[in-house]
């Protein structure tokens, strides 16, 4: 049986993240973008590459959701990104419209499929797309968690002088500046960071991460961050299609997890063949637990304004 997952959005996160799914043999692919024959053109150079590469998925690309019929998950990336400058929260008006229209012709032809959302400002188009979709909790989250702890790992990496994938790290909360690193949840290869690495040292990468992607930003000035947060989506994907049951960080609607209810925020969560299977609770000092808390205010605020702005969620 082929698996398929179809990615809406094929810009720069979308097509990334529709190469990384090819190439690493998780599913077929169905790219689908607004822009007339973006997503064509691009799925056509990425079944190209196939031969060469040593693989045998299918690769298709149109402006019509029909491609995406029969998908298992679908990764919703349309939307426009930040420029310096820019906080993910400004992208809010514009990418809710992108996302409501994306969602609508999602659930029409997809009814089945697990939603990845991946549009910023994340954990408020993650509960856009949960309230429009009607889809159950467990089939409606988001990814930014495994890019955000991604980068504090690669950090840690750097600072040690040691293998990234030795590096396991944990980042609670909304995907902003409010985001809460955990270096006491955070080890290379078992051994606490807190035991490697000096406080001020520790300190430092914990800001280089809440930056990470605004760094990236200002570097490219035209967009923002997608290699990285298409390793992300792969791995969410793979953890779901392989029913791997991966504890991954990911925006999650909270049901009084953490002391928390109706908001979504990255949390440590279980993911396999049904989506979300389980949120961990970790246990948290109270400076955790109010940074944590500060973050869900946040994200409140941006959903209040989303509010604001005419929408019925
Ligand atoms: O951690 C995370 N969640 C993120 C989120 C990490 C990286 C990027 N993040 C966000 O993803 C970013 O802030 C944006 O909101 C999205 C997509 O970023 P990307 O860098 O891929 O932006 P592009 O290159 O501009 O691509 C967006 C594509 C583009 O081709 C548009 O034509 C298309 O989205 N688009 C649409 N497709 C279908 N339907 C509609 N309505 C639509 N509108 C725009």
């Amino acid at each position: 049986m082929r698996v398929k997952v179809s990615i809406i959005g094929a810009g720069q996160v979308g097509a990334t993240a529709a190469l990384r799914i090819a190439e690493q043999d998780l599913a077929d692919v169905a790219l689908v973008d607004v822009v007339k024959g973006l997503a064509r053109g691009k799925a056509l150079d990425l079944r190209q590459s196939a031969p060469v590469e040593g693989h045998a998925r299918r690769i298709e690309g149109s402006e019509s959701y029909r491609i995406c019929k029969g998908s298992d998950v679908v990764v919703v990336t349309a939307g426009v990104a930040r420029k310096p400058g820019m906080s993910r929260d400004d992208l809010l008006q514009i990418n809710a419209k992108i996302v409501a229209e994306v969602i609508e012709n999602v659930v029409a032809v997809a009814p089945e499929a697990i939603l990845l959302m991946v549009t910023n400002p994340l954990d408020v188009t993650t509960y856009l797309a949960y309230k429009l979709s009607g889809f159950p909790r467990s089939r409606v989250f988001g990814m930014a968690g495994v890019l955000d702890t991604a980068r504090f790992r690669a950090f840690i990496a750097e600072a040690l002088n040691t293998a990234p994938e030795d590096v396991q790290a944990m980042v609670l909360g909304g995907h902003g500046d409010t985001m809460v690193p955990l270096p006491r949840y955070s080890t290379v290869s078992g051994i606490p960071i807190t035991q490697l690495l000096d406080r001020k040292v520790i300190r430092a990468i914990v800001q280089r991460t809440r930056q990470g992607g605004a760094e990236i930003v200002k570097y490219l000035k035209t967009g923002s961050a997608y290699y990285a947060p298409a390793s992300a989506i792969a791995q969410m994907v793979a953890s779901i299609l392989k029913d791997q049951k991966r504890i991954l960080p990911t925006s999650v609607l909270l049901t009084g997890q953490y002391g928390l209810r109706n908001v979504f925020l990255g949390v440590p969560a279980v993911l396999g063949a049904r989506g979300v299977e389980k949120v961990i609770e970790l246990q948290l000092s109270v400076a955790e637990r109010k940074a944590l808390k500060r973050s869900a205010e946040h994200v409140r605020s941006t959903v209040a304004q989303l509010k604001q702005l005419g929408w019925e969620v």
